[in-house]
């Protein structure tokens, strides 16, 4: 950060501190003051404390080793205070299976993957995937590192479907999802969601228990506690069909995969209220309003917390309001 940008950050304090929680964007909403403090000085309270760095413990789903250095960062609960107006969800990852191939997949250790396209058992026109062998540590990944480095909420979206075996009720059937650092079995993972909760190696509220019953079931799981609290600024989405419990393949399928990071440009417009600089102080003008959203916008650009088309939206939104005029 430049002298210049750290010389602001003051200025933009103020600001916020004297707003009044309303911006002309969207839907007028009170927006969580910390959230935005925190997020302007994330980079540096990450550096302070470390907790920025990941952790060695990585729990072996297999294996049953207990994860306990799992990190709390609190950042993360300031970041769910925000309700989301006029928001963008970026695609960081999707396939819903339709394609006919696995190009966006790679096995593990240069395995070819044990996944494999079907008809969906309860719709026949629709094609999702399932396993043809049983597997642990992962099984399949995607080919291509998801970018996590911005601190914003990450939402895994997929549907699942689990056949019972109406002959063995207490068989394991070994859906699981998560995320790891690299397609190996020596890889540092974090199983989000699946079907025997012990196994799973985030803590609650991310760990999720899948649902088996013969019918899909849809997920949407924020995972941005665990990019946090392990530092990581890129992953790759994995798949398995677990081996344990007597599991067999082809009673877990997947679909609609999807994983998004979510901006919402309020939360940093929000920094600079439309009525004024401080109570009962008005911009001197639109141009007044206009280039003190862009200095708040350029120092988050600067930090690379929002990318340049974020930034541009935002200008653009800044624009086209009325703040600052007569
Ligand atoms: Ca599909
Ligand atoms: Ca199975």
């Amino acid at each position: 950060m430049s002298p210049q940008q750290q010389q602001d950050i003051p200025r933009v304090l103020e600001i916020a501190k004297n707003s009044g929680w309303k911006f002309c964007c969207c839907v007028r909403e009170r927006l969580a003051f910390a959230f935005d403090l925190k997020l302007m000085y994330y980079p540096a309270v990450r550096s302070e404390t470390g907790l920025g760095e990941s952790s060695n413990s990585t729990n072996r789903k297999g294996h049953f080793m207990k994860r306990n250095t799992m990190n709390t960062f609190g950042l993360a609960t300031l970041l769910l205070a925000t309700a989301n107006f006029c928001r963008a969800d970026i695609t960081l990852f999707q396939d819903n299976f339709e394609s006919g191939n696995l190009t966006q997949w790679v096995g593990k250790d240069g395995a070819a993957p044990n996944g494999k396209i079907v008809a969906d058992p309860l719709n026949p026109t629709n094609h999702v995937l399932t396993f043809t062998a049983v597997n642990s540590y992962g099984d399949m990944f995607s080919a291509t590192p998801l970018n996590v480095s911005r601190p914003r909420p990450y939402i895994l979206s997929f549907d699942f479907l689990g056949i019972p075996d109406p002959n063995d009720p207490s068989r394991g059937n070994g859906g699981f999802i998560g995320i790891a650092n690299e397609p190996s079995a020596s890889a540092q993972e974090f199983w989000i969601a699946g079907t025997y909760f012990p196994a799973l190696t985030v803590p609650p509220p991310v760990a999720t228990v899948l649902t088996v019953d013969g019918a899909w079931h849809h997920y949407d799981i924020d995972f941005r506690s665990v990019v946090q609290s392990n530092g990581l600024t890129q992953t790759l989405l994995m798949l398995e069909d677990w081996f344990n419990f007597d599991s067999v393949p082809g009673d877990a399928f997947f679909d609609n995969l999807r994983v998004v990071g979510v901006f919402d440009p309020n939360t940093i417009l929000a920094q600079v209220p439309c009525e004024g600089p401080a109570p009962g102080k008005e911009w001197k003008n639109h141009g007044d309003y206009v280039s003190t959203v862009s200095a708040v916008v350029n120092l988050y650009l600067s930090e690379n917390l929002i990318t340049a088309a974020e930034a541009d939206q935002m200008m653009s939104i800044a624009g086209g309001s009325n703040c600052g005029k007569k």
